[in-house]
């Protein structure tokens, strides 16, 4: 048995850590729920007990075996290694630690050998990399992969908490006459009945900061440094799940029957690819599930080498806590801890 800590409890992200870890059955001997000093002695309920919520600092990670972060990219340059300097090895959800040359950036389908290789964090992706490449890698194996152009349609749970409130109160708002809309406070725009291309920050580019962090992952994720790739992220009025719209460019030519062939018997990927029974991924079916579902696969009319899909993913759980719940598993299973 293991003693976890999860760094972050009390949000979204952590949240659902809790119920993955529970569902999965990880050997939890103890298990240390942290957050800021705002929840220090909340409860949170872990298999049917309430566990006590403990303030993130330096020495809250003695004895600890595994300490899963998402608690914000501060927080994890902050205390992940003081995690690691007492003995843990840190799984983080943040951006903190993704491109540093030393720390594994690692989807288990696609790249689990790179844990072997760990100083003690391993980094999670983005929740759009992660079922991106999923899908991608079967096809970069068998035919090489040179271009990526994608739109994402995020669900307002990916922002945490709070955007799920607003999203809630303003469609609730909008739709009740004789009531005022609230204004928006995690978003600069109404989310409700509305798309906001903007996630993150605007750099100098013109990318947005999530922009950058896709395609600098997916680069990473499947070990091509050189990949020609373009993200365009944006936010939609979805509670749960994202979706993404993607066009790549093969290095051998691949039909959409033979990448429905790779697909199907890729691991991690469910292909939900009938149109003509209007079967095809949609969020609210991705959502409470750990599946990347791929679909409405077709050859893409403007390249002889190009092809066209349609990703959905729960970002919370494949994009988040199930993906780092795998990680864990990994370094349990194959001795890397
Ligand atoms: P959230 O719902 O807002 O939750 C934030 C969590 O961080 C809460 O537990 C909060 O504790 C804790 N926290 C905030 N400030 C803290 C502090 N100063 N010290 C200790 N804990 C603090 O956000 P979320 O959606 O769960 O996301 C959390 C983080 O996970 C993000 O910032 C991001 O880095 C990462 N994330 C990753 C992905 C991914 O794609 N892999 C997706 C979403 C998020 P309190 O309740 O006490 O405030
Ligand atoms: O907006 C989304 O749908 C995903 C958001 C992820 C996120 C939010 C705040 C900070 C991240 C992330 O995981 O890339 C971070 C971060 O750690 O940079």
């Amino acid at each position: 048995m293991f003693s976890v800590a999860v760094a972050g409890a009390t949000g979204a992200v952590g949240a659902t850590m809790l119920s993955v870890l529970e569902e999965r059955g990880f050997p939890v001997g103890k298990l240390r729920p942290l957050a800021s000093a705002r929840s220090a002695g909340r409860q949170v309920d872990y298999l049917g007990r309430p566990r006590e919520v403990r303030e993130l600092t330096e020495d809250a990670f003695e004895g600890v075996d595994i300490a899963l972060f998402s608690a914000g990219s501060s927080r994890s340059r902050a205390f992940a290694p003081a995690a690691v300097e007492a003995g843990a090895v840190v799984i983080d959800n943040s951006s903190a630690f993704r491109m540093h040359p030393d720390v594994p950036l690692v989807v288990p389908e696609v790249n689990e050998d790179a844990i072997e290789g760990h100083s003690g964090i391993i980094a999670n992706p983005n929740c759009v990399a992660t079922p991106l490449v999923v899908a991608l890698k079967p096809i970069a194996d068998a035919v090489g992969l040179r271009r990526v152009v994608l739109s994402s349609y995020q669900s307002v749970s990916g922002t945490g908490a709070a955007a799920v409130d607003e999203l809630r109160a303003q469609a609730a708002g909008h739709l009740a006459e004789d009531e005022v809309e609230p204004e928006p406070e995690v978003y600069l725009h109404p989310i409700a009945f509305n798309v906001l291309p903007h996630i993150d920050v605007f750099e100098e580019d013109g990318y947005t900061g999530e922009e950058r962090k896709v395609m600098e992952e997916t680069r990473k994720l499947l070990g091509l440094p050189d990949l020609a790739i373009s993200a365009t992220c944006v936010r939609v009025p979805v509670f749960y799940a994202h979706s993404e719209s993607v066009q790549i460019e093969t290095v051998e030519p691949l039909s959409a029957d033979e990448a429905r062939n790779l697909l199907v018997a890729a691991p991690g990927v469910v292909l939900v690819d009938e149109p003509r029974l209007n079967l095809y991924p949609l969020a609210r079916d991705a959502a409470g599930r750990d599946d990347v579902l791929v679909g409405r696969i077709r050859d893409d009319a403007s390249h002889p080498s190009g092809l066209a899909m349609w990703i959905v993913s729960d970002n919370l759980r494949k994009g988040a806590a199930t993906n780092a719940v795998q990680i864990a598993e990994s370094l349990v299973t194959r001795g890397w801890l």
